[in-house]
């Protein structure tokens, strides 16, 4: 099942758009077929809706945020970005990358137990198939970083979880020790830096791609709260669901009678109010500038 966007896509001069996810979308630029030009929108998820209105600056703020990941991360793997020089229509929220041969997997790694991690933990004592101690809590973190990968569904369907036997039959036992070793690494170098900024990040979601010479490049975005759960240091206490760094507020009202939602409803939430949305741009931007130490 495939959701058609509800916007239609931007005019981009000389490109042409390829394909729309949730959040993102792709262009292929006129006359060469061996890039991409990966486009953040500023449209923000939640409970498996896009919400209106959108979040103003938030293509930008994670895109930018992703660069300076990618930088953080270049020793342990090359990544796609081939130029920030993109057209003035998309400025700050695209980057020009080399179009790879994907990786058919999701390749998760988690630190905490949380989330659908922690649903299966509760079903039968494993993560990704790994028998776990008792007696753990929603939040607790891991003695070492877990490589929980899942397969890359439709858009509208849900990943399903794929046992590391899978990813070896899928791309081969040595492609799949490199992306689980490559993947758990990502998230404990950015546990490593995100820490000493008061942000804790509970689990990642990467995507990688090959080369044209068949080397392994990490692609997509990285150690966005798109694509992770940051959580605040201050405010960790494992025994409950974690407050979310940036969709707290959004949830929060949504859930709340004022929102007038009901979650079980199946219907389309209702438009944001202003002031929940400027409290979650001011959480991205936050996330960006605790983490890097600029300013956005
Ligand atoms: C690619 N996706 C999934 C857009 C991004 N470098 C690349 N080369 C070839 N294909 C892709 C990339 C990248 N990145 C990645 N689709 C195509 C991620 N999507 C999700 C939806 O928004």
């Amino acid at each position: 099942m495939t959701t058609p966007p509800t916007q239609s896509p931007l005019e981009i001069p000389g490109f042409t758009h390829v394909y729309s996810g949730k959040v993102r979308d792709l262009y292929e630029p006129d006359g060469r077929d061996d890039q991409l030009l990966l486009v953040a929108s500023d449209r923000i998820s939640a409970f498996d809706f896009i919400l209106d209105p959108p979040i103003p600056d938030k293509g930008a703020v994670l895109t930018q945020l992703s660069l300076w990941w990618f930088e953080q991360l270049a020793d342990l793997v090359p990544n796609h970005v081939v130029s920030t020089d993109v057209p003035e229509v998309v400025a700050g929220r695209a980057v020009l990358v080399r179009k790879l041969d994907m990786v058919p997997v999701e390749c998760v790694a988690r630190a905490y137990l949380t989330g659908g991690g922690l649903r299966e933990y509760a079903a039968d004592g494993t993560v990704s198939g790994l028998s776990l101690p008792s007696g753990l809590r929603d939040g607790d973190r891991f003695d070492e970083v877990l490589f929980t990968p899942s397969t890359k569904a439709p858009m509208g369907e849900h990943d399903e979880p794929m046992s590391y036997g899978a990813v070896e039959a899928e791309v081969g036992p040595e492609l799949a020790a490199t992306l689980r070793n490559l993947t758990t690494r990502i998230l404990g170098r950015g546990n490593e830096i995100a820490g000493k900024r008061g942000i804790l990040i509970a689990d990642t979601k990467v995507e990688f791609g090959l080369d044209p010479a068949g080397a392994l490049v990490l692609a997509d975005e990285v150690l966005t709260p798109d694509s992770s759960r940051f959580w605040p240091a201050d405010q960790w206490e494992p025994g409950h669901t974690q407050p979310s760094f940036d969709k707290e507020f959004v949830r929060e009202w949504l859930l709340s009678p004022e929102s007038g939602w009901s979650k079980a409803s199946g219907e389309a939430p209702p438009a944001l109010p202003a002031e929940v949305v400027e409290r979650t741009r001011a959480k991205y931007v936050e996330a960006y500038e605790r983490l890097t130490g600029k300013t956005f």
